[in-house]
């Protein structure tokens, strides 16, 4: 029952559920829950390590719908040898040195050293953004309330976590029975070794809560050859952008109290009236630089003297970006918040919080630290306290400007710092500009009527990538469904493979042979692919994929000094690794928007969410794909998806 729980989008619904707490609009605290925050974290089941023959039984299931009789052949016999073989012995090696660290899961170590590792840049690569819905009173929509009022309330989420009055994240597969005061009234009681299974005797799973720590005052520290990960939770102040300066104030207090709203309205208010120009030479860029050439440039910037004013910016308790920008429409937003330009961002920061002039918001995530359930219920805290508790009104009057409590950070640049922004710049701008956004809002139909018929909305939205990337290209190809496993002890996301040779038939029947096939067996095909994917999605919550597991056994092989086993370079696992389709998906009552690029340069980055009545996708592409061409495949896929679901027949 576990996998249930999967996506994120139902994880978000569980964290946004009312709570139960006192309601205090004046305390620093959003809530208090009764059951302590860390109070599961203790007894959360450990992430299991596949057996190995389900590993490459799923993996070969997985390279089926990519491969031509022979090179699925190839694969086979080399998949085999492993399984007799070295990757028996790793395997077995991989399970002793997981027994020895029980504290953690096998996967968290290789993982974080998966993103540090990387030398490519956060930008593009690595940061997703989730942007806001609109506040629905339309008065509070103003950039100067809007950042105020989400300031304090992250500010106020903070202190609540670090005073353990955060309700824990649990999925409530049965909420009458586990999202309730009486139960959280007994299960504070159990010990925290054993409370995990007092939630799980009532069907509620809680989630690791590890990453939290590094919501706050944390950033990514570019170093040779691996980043590191910085959190100072002594940093009082928040690190505020516009126009490429940088400000700083602080938000708590020397006792660690948060600073009156008032005061934070008037800090903000002084930020967006301070005439200073732009800086011919934003720091902030540095960030979207290569990891390696960053680590560079940070040494010379310290060398400089700036050694102070970088201790400033990464200990702050996060970033707001004030961006001078009006947004149109759905793609400007989402170029926005997923890149913008550099100056006015500090991509490194664990989040940044992003508000355009007319009051657009949204996150902006480094991704090393943690994933996106972590990320969503501060999100979803945000967007729920500062709509419904705001600190800060659109008639408030921002008190005086108040230099003294702000301070704007100045870096000293050598000519030769000041030739590596401007270049950082170009870089940026050259890879910026080959990226196009585009959106769909498929309004035929959404979750109702297709859990009426009784089939997984996942599945059909995946279904219908399938069968759109084959209209385009007349070829299946590698894709990637993102998968929390935070159900365990630091786990962190397994991959579902959702082309299958069932996606495969079905969607070569749709798009190819339409008239060949009557409603009914569409309807059969349509309900294999939805049984299959519910199956991978389920099996990936619980652990049970296969790509962590292969990736860790490698892991440990080349960690170890030796040669990756002879699977590893199969063309074929190259191929399947090579993720043309990266697919992400989460629906909360928080979130309006959200996305990330592709993650190879011929690929497609699609963010979606199967919303009630409707379907939305946000994709991405560099130029070698057609990003508008893509999503009418989509439009047209899910329109055919429909029209045999009412019984109709495809001409
Ligand atoms: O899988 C992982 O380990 C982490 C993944 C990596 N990747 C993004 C490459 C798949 N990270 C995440 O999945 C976090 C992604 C956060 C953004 C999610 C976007 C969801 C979009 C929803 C709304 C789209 C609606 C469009 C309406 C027009």
């Amino acid at each position: 029952k576990h996998g249930a729980f999967l996506h994120l989008s139902r994880t978000a619904a569980a964290g946004i559920r009312t709570r139960d707490f006192c309601s205090n609009t004046s305390s620093e605290y959003l809530h208090r829950s009764i059951v302590p925050t860390f109070h599961y974290q203790k007894s959360l089941p450990r992430l299991p390590i596949p057996k190995l023959e389900d590993t490459i039984r799923r993996y070969l299931a997985a390279q089926r719908p990519l491969l031509d009789d022979d090179q699925f052949r190839t694969t086979e016999k080399v998949s085999h040898e492993f399984l007799s073989g070295e990757g028996k012995l790793l395997h077995e090696e991989l399970v002793t040195q997981d027994k020895n660290n029980k504290h953690t899961s096998y996967i968290s170590g290789p993982w974080f050293d998966m993103y540090l590792s990387a030398r490519d840049p956060v930008v593009l690569n690595f940061n997703p953004f989730m942007s806001f819905k609109p506040d629905p009173r339309g008065e509070y929509n103003d950039q100067l309330v809007r950042s105020a009022n989400m300031v304090c309330s992250a500010v106020r989420f903070m202190k609540t976590l670090r005073a353990g009055l955060l309700e824990p994240e649990v999925f409530h597969l049965n909420p009458t029975r586990s999202d309730t005061h009486t139960f959280k009234r007994l299960i504070r009681w159990a010990p925290p070794s054993l409370s995990w299974y007092g939630a799980y005797m009532v069907n509620a799973y809680p989630l690791d809560m590890s990453q939290y720590f590094r919501l706050f005052n944390s950033t990514r520290v570019p170093q040779q050859g691996r980043d590191q990960l910085l959190t100072e939770e002594g940093g009082r102040h928040l690190l505020v952008l516009r126009r490429g300066n940088m400000y700083v104030f602080d938000v708590l207090d020397k006792h660690g109290n948060m600073v009156s709203p008032t005061e934070v309205h008037a800090h903000l208010h002084y930020i967006l009236s301070d005439p200073s120009p732009a800086p011919s030479f934003p720091v902030g860029v540095l960030t979207s630089e290569n990891r390696d050439v960053w680590a560079g440039l940070r040494e010379q910037l310290i060398a400089a003297g700036n050694g102070a004013e970088l201790s400033v910016v990464d200990s702050a308790l996060f970033c707001l970006c004030l961006d001078e920008e009006m947004m149109e429409d759905h793609v400007q937003v989402s170029h926005n918040m997923l890149h913008g330009d550099a100056a006015n961002r500090w991509y490194d920061k664990s989040f940044s919080l992003i508000v355009t002039k007319d009051a657009h918001a949204a996150i902006n995530f480094e991704h090393s630290w943690g994933d996106g359930v972590a990320v969503l219920r501060l999100q979803n805290e945000i967007y729920k306290d500062s709509t419904t508790q705001p600190l800060v009104h659109p008639g408030s009057p921002p008190g005086p400007g108040s230099p003294p409590g702000v301070r704007r950070l100045s870096f000293t640049l050598t000519p030769e710092l000041e030739r590596s922004i401007s270049r950082a710049k170009e870089n940026f701008n050259v890879c910026v500009s080959k990226l196009s956004i585009d959106a769909l809002e498929f309004k035929d139909g959404g979750k109702e009527e297709l859990k009426k018929h009784q089939l997984s909305p996942d599945a059909v939205a995946q279904l219908a990538f399938q069968m759109a990337f084959l209209r385009q290209n007349g070829h299946s190809t590698a894709t990637y469904e993102s998968c929390s496993t935070a159900a365990f002890r630091h786990g962190r996301t397994e991959t579902i493979r959702p082309a299958s040779i069932h996606t495969q038939r079905c969607a070569h029947a749709f798009v190819n042979q339409p008239s060949k096939h009557s409603v009914d067996q569409l309807r059969t095909m349509l309900a294999q692919c939805s049984t299959y994917h519910g199956r991978l999605t389920r099996e990936a919550a619980m652990g049970q994929g296969f790509d962590r597991h292969l990736f860790a056994i490698r892991y440990l092989c080349t960690s170890r000094g030796h040669a990756p086993p002879s699977l590893y370079s199969d063309p074929a696992y190259a191929a399947i690794n090579h993720n043309v389709l990266s697919t992400s998906t989460l629906t909360s009552p928080a979130v309006s928007l959200g996305g990330f690029a592709p993650v190879v340069p011929d690929g497609y980055g699609v963010g979606y969410g199967v919303h009630d009545h409707w379907i939305g996708c946000n994709v991405s592409s560099y130029q070698s794909r057609n990003v508008h061409e893509f999503l009418q495949c989509v439009n047209q896929s899910l329109h055919d998806i429909f029209r045999v679901l009412e019984g109709t027949p495809l001409s």
